[in-house]
This record gives structure tokens, sequence and C-alpha cells, in this order.
């Protein structure tokens, strides 16, 4: 499978990594749009929220759990931050390895 994502993750592909555990890795978005722009993935691969299986129940609550520590350890948890799925092509998802994005660091529009 030629998944730019799963390459991140097993440092096959050069990404700036701000924290990595035994199920999730996250590193800065190539393309920011806020001062802090993380994607959290999971190392497993899965294609989008779409594809997932009630064995993942467990690991998409840790997912949101590595989120809550990368916005602490990040000093954003107090001000907030926004956490997004993009999923399918009307959401304008690019790639296709599940990934939440963390975006902070200013106060965020919605549009
Ligand atoms: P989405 O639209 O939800 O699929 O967002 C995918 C994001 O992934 C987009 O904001 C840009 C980012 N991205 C795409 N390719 C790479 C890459 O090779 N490295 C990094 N760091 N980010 C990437």
């Amino acid at each position: 499978m030629n998944c730019i994502f799963c390459q991140i993750a097993k440092k096959e592909l050069p990404a700036t990594i701000i924290y990595e555990d035994e199920s999730f890795v996250a590193f800065k978005d190539i393309n920011p749009i806020a001062p802090i722009h993380y994607l959290i993935i999971p190392k497993k691969h899965i294609t989008s929220i779409n594809h997932l299986e009630l064995q993942d129940k467990e690991l998409m609550g840790e997912l949101f759990l590595a989120a809550k520590k990368i916005a602490k350890t990040q000093g954003i948890a107090d001000n907030g931050y926004r956490l997004v799925f993009n999923v399918g092509k009307d959401s304008g998802q690019m790639v296709d390895h599940l990934h939440l994005h963390l975006l902070g660091g200013k106060k965020l529009l919605w549009s």
C-alpha cells in the first residue's frame, strides 16, 4: 500500500514529529492554517472515519486522549483548540489515512 501517512509513521518519509506513542504519531501539517496545526494519526492504517470497525472503538478513545495530552504539552489547552476529521471527498479529505487535525494558537473563525 502506498500511503504517505503510513510512511511517515514508519519514518520512511520525513515529517516534524511532535508526539509518538505505541499507537499514534503526531506531526506538523505541511500546509498549516493556524499557528499550531498538527495531524494525529493512528499507526494502524484506517482509511477514514467511514472505515472504522467496532474493534477500533478503544483506539479512537485513545486518539482523543492523545489529542488532549498534546494540546496540554503544546500550551494551548487553556485557550482552546479545534479538532477536525475530514471524511470523504465533500469534506476535502486528501489523504486516505484517518487523521485528526489539531488546530490552535489563535482565535479560530468558523469558515
Ligand atoms: P485532509 O484534507 O483532512 O486530508 O488533510 C490532509 C492534510 O495533510 C493537509 O492539511 C496537508 C497535510 N499533508 C499532506 N501531505 C503531507 C505530508 O507529506 N507531510 C505532512 N507533514 N503533511 C501533509
